[in-house]
């Protein structure tokens, strides 16, 4: 008993303290995303440590222990935020349920009377929090076309804390130049905020641009395969870091040990999966471009995008390699048009959500971006005919067949 407890101890202590022996070798990325919060389980040597299962934890005493109470803390937990925070380049990280109640954490660091800037055009449920909840405890938004740095630099009031951007933003891809962004934030006392959720943190880390904050919905490229939902705030900043676990423990919308868990193992693969999302989303951007059934293709990978140089100078993989992701969005005629072209894909599932291996496709006027109104969708160039891709990883070649299939059928 007294070795398990010794054995137990001593595990708790490296999920707590993170792995010293990989700080030695300065590992790479995919070495990180394989290792971090994930070292062998020394009690019975499982390569692959436990889910730790559990609501709550035996004490030595009175207010002696480790962990007291999974809503606090989880070991499952601890090791999915190192793991994470060790790929976004950041100090740690703060998980929760879901990509939303990440982002209401940032928001909840803010006070009645604070200001905060956000892109114009950002996933619609971001859009909702901040119309129908946060603005009923005072929060004020300005929504902006991040884009343009003057933009920015003119909303900016005595009021303003928080710069919150999306990039490249869902579903019109556009993007915001970070590094810019940040030192602006940085200049007039103003935090910023990354939503990395389309890129991941292997084409693109904002933190590395002095950004201060990043959130995921990890249920898209991080998790990799639609079978979990969940959310997570990574940071260099201690003071931000302690606040955000506060709200984390306080409000309590935590993710569970086992999607945890889930989510740890499909970091595993995150680098070779997003080199197959590009390489896929690289070939069918092309296509669809080279088709006259599309009014427009908006992908940052494709030359005619006008942020393509931001692109490539923003969206790097971790050896310094451009990479524009799996996402492609496409304006067919009309709703009628976008629906049969929609019905004629065979591999491309009709869903919302994003970033699996399986490829889907999504009408952001009816599914992700219904709540916001249409005179502000039509003002971002969100028409009804907007039809977006998740590009997954399935055979080039096969995914080309379907997408030539639609088109031939239109
Ligand atoms: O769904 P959830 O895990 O709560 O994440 C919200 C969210 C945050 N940020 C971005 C950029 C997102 O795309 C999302 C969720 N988006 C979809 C469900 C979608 O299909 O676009």
């Amino acid at each position: 008993m007294i070795l398990v407890t010794a054995v137990v101890e001593k595990n708790i202590k490296s999920v707590t303290e993170g792995t010293t022996d990989l700080k030695k070798i300065n590992p790479g990325f995919s070495t990180r995303a394989i290792h971090v919060g994930q070292e062998p389980e020394e009690l019975t040597g499982a390569v692959v440590p436990p889910i730790f299962q559990t609501s709550t934890y035996q004490q030595s005493g009175f207010a002696e222990y480790t962990f007291d109470y999974s809503r606090a803390d989880n070991p499952t937990r601890k090791n999915l935020e190192h793991c994470i925070a060790s790929l976004e380049e950041g100090t740690g990280a703060v998980a929760f349920g879901s990509g939303m109640a990440a982002e209401s954490a940032i928001f909840s660091l803010l006070s009645a009377g604070d200001h905060i800037i956000l892109s114009d055009n950002v996933y619609g449920g971001t859009y909702r929090v901040m119309d129908k909840i946060f603005s009923r405890f005072g929060l004020t938004a300005s929504w902006v076309n991040t884009s343009s740095i003057d933009s920015i630099r003119s909303a900016i009031t005595k009021q303003t804390r928080l710069i919150f951007i999306e990039t490249p933003t869902n579903p019109m891809m556009q993007l915001t130049d970070i590094a810019q962004t940040a030192k602006l934030a940085k200049d007039s006392g103003v935090l910023l905020a990354v939503d990395n959720t389309f890129m991941s943190p292997y084409f693109q880390r904002p933190l590395s641009l002095d950004a201060d904050l990043v959130v995921h919905s990890t249920t898209k490229y991080l998790n990799g395969h639609s079978d979990v939902v969940g959310g997570i705030v990574i940071s260099k900043d201690e003071s931000l870091l302690e606040r955000l676990r506060f709200i984390q423990m306080s409000v309590g919308a935590i993710p569970g040990p086992f999607d945890c868990w889930l989510t740890l193992r499909s970091l595993k693969t995150l680098a070779v999966r997003m080199q197959a999302h590009h390489r896929n989303a690289m070939a069918l951007a092309h296509e669809l471009y080279d088709s006259s059934a599309f009014k427009q293709v908006f992908y940052p990978g494709l030359t005619s995008h006008p942020h393509h140089e931001l692109a490539k100078k923003q969206q790097v993989d971790p050896s310094g390699n451009p990479g524009f992701g799996g996402m492609i969005s496409v304006e067919l005629k009309d709703i009628d048009t976008a629906r049969r072209f929609v019905k004629y894909l065979h591999i491309f599932t009709l869903a919302e959500s994003l970033g699996g291996v399986e490829s889907l496709v999504c009408h952001p006027a009816t599914m992700t971006h219904a709540s916001v109104p249409a005179e502000k969708r039509l003002l971002l160039g969100l028409s009804d005919g907007l039809v977006r891709l998740s590009v997954g990883i399935e055979d080039t070649h096969d995914l080309l067949t379907d997408i030539r299939g639609a088109l031939a059928a239109l």
